[in-house]
């Protein structure tokens, strides 16, 4: 084994890389393994040989899809280094890389300013209260302009970012980037492929970088009181009291730290890895959230020196390592070959060997300390996010919060045979993205599938046509509607049939009426005088069900109805339940005839993000698909609009909403409650479900 140092809880930081799509995030992930000696070679993401993008999924579509881990050693430190998705479709692994982080650092194209993206970004990390910064990438495009990014941070975030770093230069005239906190400059190197070289701030900038080093005295300043009346004393703070205002200030969200540079020529890099090392938060500042046996919420502190716990934050199946499990330490340390507790499944684990990771490469260690994250292999119980523990604990760590699925498909395998091998993969992939869900829909018959976009969803059924040759199809998921009544109504039915041997009698009186929407069902005995013997009103309230739930318009279920028998009649010897039941079901059919049923469906809350730019559009989209807005709401040039909308007209809506905003609105969804629908709406619905047989009286 490569005899590799495990990093003790105050030595590890661990950083996101995360921000919109195409910013950049894995370039600069590549290279700054680079620039911290980790790998010989920076590759591009063109060349599919990144250690960001590593599966064949990412190598093929060149954009990333899962999150990767790497680390750097950098001035006694181990930066744990996570480079994430920048599509909407693969939230699920940035959000994970979230909670597993105490810093982020979002990426903002030089060219194109803050993006809607990295503003839902920024939103989840401010959520969670972490400590968050800024890397304006592609300084060298043409038309790069780093003070219009930070203005743009400044009014999309309402925060006053500090530049750590400025930038010497722009486009193609980008030079090299000044290290504000330092005092010293970095420059490009020969034609970049090479580390960037340090030297001293050139002439023509000395001004520029005195003032952005009086704003980020301040900014250390407002870190600690104590250094605050020091400064205001002095007039300035020594080199260790702005380190130690910095961690404070940062630690605590009182800046946001601001970075330049250019990632493809190596260049912003290095002194970005100080700043990570040197004042980025360790995992000593970090809480986790668990509950205790009662259920009440603990806050849980990284903490070495109590007993082993950690939480699974991600699962992966690789072609030849089999499960890969990542491990996040929260308290005490893991050895390797120990067995330890899976608290979420209740059973004992054996854990074998223990790794790190550069990108898709496993390192073995011998142990893990709190705050550092790690790798185990080929458990029988794990999976993502289980506590696991030194013993048996009554503590769990809570499950990671991620945003509900807004796009669905139905599918099949086309060979019958294949429907099994199908689910499992499927399943499998729910674990592996726990954004994506698995669920066989028993009303409707159908394997519904559901996830943040058409991408996502589509990346997952290749993967499993190209690994498993299965074939499949998909298609538009079913919705469910519903039946109900709008008026009282009643109805009497005998069921009769009494020749030769023991027949079959019962008579039902019933009674039905409409309940408040969402009240579902009501059964209701109200015979007197013994007309209908008591044993035979489960047969009665049995009726009813299966006449609700065959229902009586379009075979849907009927809902939100009121049931009540008030009369009827036996046999002493013909009566049975079974005639009961076989009356009441006639009994509900005929009543419902008369009480002017109407279908109903489901309407979703919806709420849009999408750039101002493209509000009329989808605002005019939504009115087109029956939505009414019931708000809007515009911050920093991105709207929010609040709106309902039947769920028949959203079910490509992640579709249209991409291609009325060339890919940049977003979407969440959830179920709200039924309406009625009427009209030419509602003969579309009866005119899909014709052939649907509605059950014989007598069955
Ligand atoms: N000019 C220039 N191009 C860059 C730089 N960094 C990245 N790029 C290019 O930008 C494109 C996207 O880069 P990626 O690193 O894949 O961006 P990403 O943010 O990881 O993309 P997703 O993972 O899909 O969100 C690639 O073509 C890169 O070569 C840079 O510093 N300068
Ligand atoms: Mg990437």
């Amino acid at each position: 084994m490569v005899d590799i140092m495990s990093y003790t809880t105050d030595l590890i930081k661990n950083v996101s890389i995360a921000g919109h799509g195409q910013t950049g995030k894995t370039t600069l992930f590549e290279h700054l393994l680079f620039a911290g000696g980790v790998i010989p070679k920076a590759e591009t993401v063109e060349s599919g040989k990144t250690t960001g993008d590593s599966t064949p999924e990412e190598i093929e579509r060149k954009i990333s899809i899962h999150a990767a881990l790497a680390h750097i050693e950098r001035n006694g430190k181990k930066i744990n280094l996570f480079d994430t998705p920048g599509s909407s479709d693969f939230t699920g692994d940035v959000i994970l890389t979230f909670r597993a982080s105490e810093f982020a650092i979002l990426t903002v194209d030089a060219r194109s300013g803050v993006q809607i993206e990295t503003i839902k970004l920024w939103r989840n990390l401010e959520r969670r209260n972490k400590p968050r910064g800024f890397f304006v990438t592609k300084m060298d495009d043409e038309r790069a302009d780093f003070d219009k990014a930070l203005q743009d941070i400044k009014e999309k975030f309402r925060v006053e970012p500090v530049a750590i770093t400025l930038p010497i230069g722009a486009g193609p005239n980008y030079r090299g980037v000044i290290d504000v906190l330092n005092e010293k400059a970095y420059f490009v190197e020969g034609d970049g492929s090479a580390v960037e070289k340090e030297g001293p701030i050139p002439d023509d900038y000395k001004e520029k970088a005195a003032a952005a080093r009086e704003k980020l005295i301040e900014a250390a300043a407002e870190g600690d009181d104590a250094l605050m009346e020091h400064y205001i004393d002095k007039g300035s703070l020594t080199a260790e009291e702005m380190h130690t205002g910095l961690i404070e200030a940062l630690a605590e969200h009182k800046i946001f730290p601001v970075f330049a540079g250019v990632a493809l020529k190596n260049s912003g890099l290095l002194p970005f890895l100080d700043f990570a090392a040197d004042i980025g938060p360790n995992p000593l500042t970090a809480k986790d959230v668990a509950f205790d046996a009662e259920g009440k919420e603990l806050a849980v502190p990284i903490d070495p020196g109590k007993a082993f716990s950690a939480l699974v934050i991600k699962t992966a199946f690789d072609q030849f390592s089999g499960k890969l499990s990542w491990l996040k330490v929260i308290t005490g340390k893991l050895a390797a070959d120990s067995e330890v507790y899976n608290v979420s499944e209740n059973k004992k684990e054996k854990v074998g060997k223990l790794y790190i990771c550069q990108g898709k490469k496993l390192e073995e260690v011998h142990e893990l300390f709190a705050g550092d994250v790690g790798i185990v292999t080929k458990t029988a119980t794990f999976k993502t996010n289980d506590t696991v523990s030194a013993g048996d604990t009554s503590i769990n760590f809570l499950h990671l919060r991620l945003p509900e699925p807004v796009h669905s498909v139905a599918v099949n395998a086309v060979a019958k045979k294949d429907d099994d091998k199908l689910g499992e993969n499927l399943i499998r992939a729910t674990e592996e993205d726990k954004t994506f869900r698995y669920l066989f829909n028993a009303e409707t018959k159908e394997t519904v599938i559901s996830g943040m976009g058409e991408l996502q969803i589509n990346i997952i059924l290749d993967k499993i046509k190209a690994n498993q040759k299965i074939e499949m199809e998909t298609h538009i998921p079913s919705v469910a509607y519903r039946e109900t009544i709008t008026k009282k109504s009643g109805a009497e039915y005998t069921h009769k049939k009494q020749t030769g041997g023991h027949g079959q009698y019962g008579k039902v009186v019933l009674e039905i009426v409409p309940l408040p929407r969402g009240e579902k069902y009501q059964f209701v005995n109200a015979t007197f005088g013994g007309s209908v013997p008591k044993q035979y009103i489960p047969g009665v309230e049995k009726g009813v069900l299966e006449a609700m739930a065959a229902g009586t318009m379009a075979a849907y279920p009927v809902v939100d109805v009121e049931a009540k028998i008030t009369d009827g009649k036996f046999h002493p010897v013909d009566s049975s339940e079974l005639s009961f039941k076989l009356a009441a079901r006639n009994a509900f059919r005929e009543a419902m005839r008369n009480a002017n049923p109407t279908l109903l469906e489901p309407i979703m809350n919806l709420t849009v993000f999408v750039e101002e730019k493209y509000l009329g559009d989808v605002m005019s989209d939504l009115s087109g698909k029956r939505g009414k807005i019931s708000g809007e709401d515009s911050v920093g040039g991105i709207a929010e609009i609040k709106a309902q909308a039947p769920q028949s007209e959203l079910l490509r809506y992640s579709i249209d909403l991409r291609s009325i905003t060339s890919g940049t609105g977003s979407f969440s969804v959830e179920f709200d409650h039924y309406a009625p629908i009427s009209g030419k709406t509602a003969e579309e619905v009866m005119k899909a479900r014709e052939g649907h047989r509605i059950l014989d009286s007598d069955e």
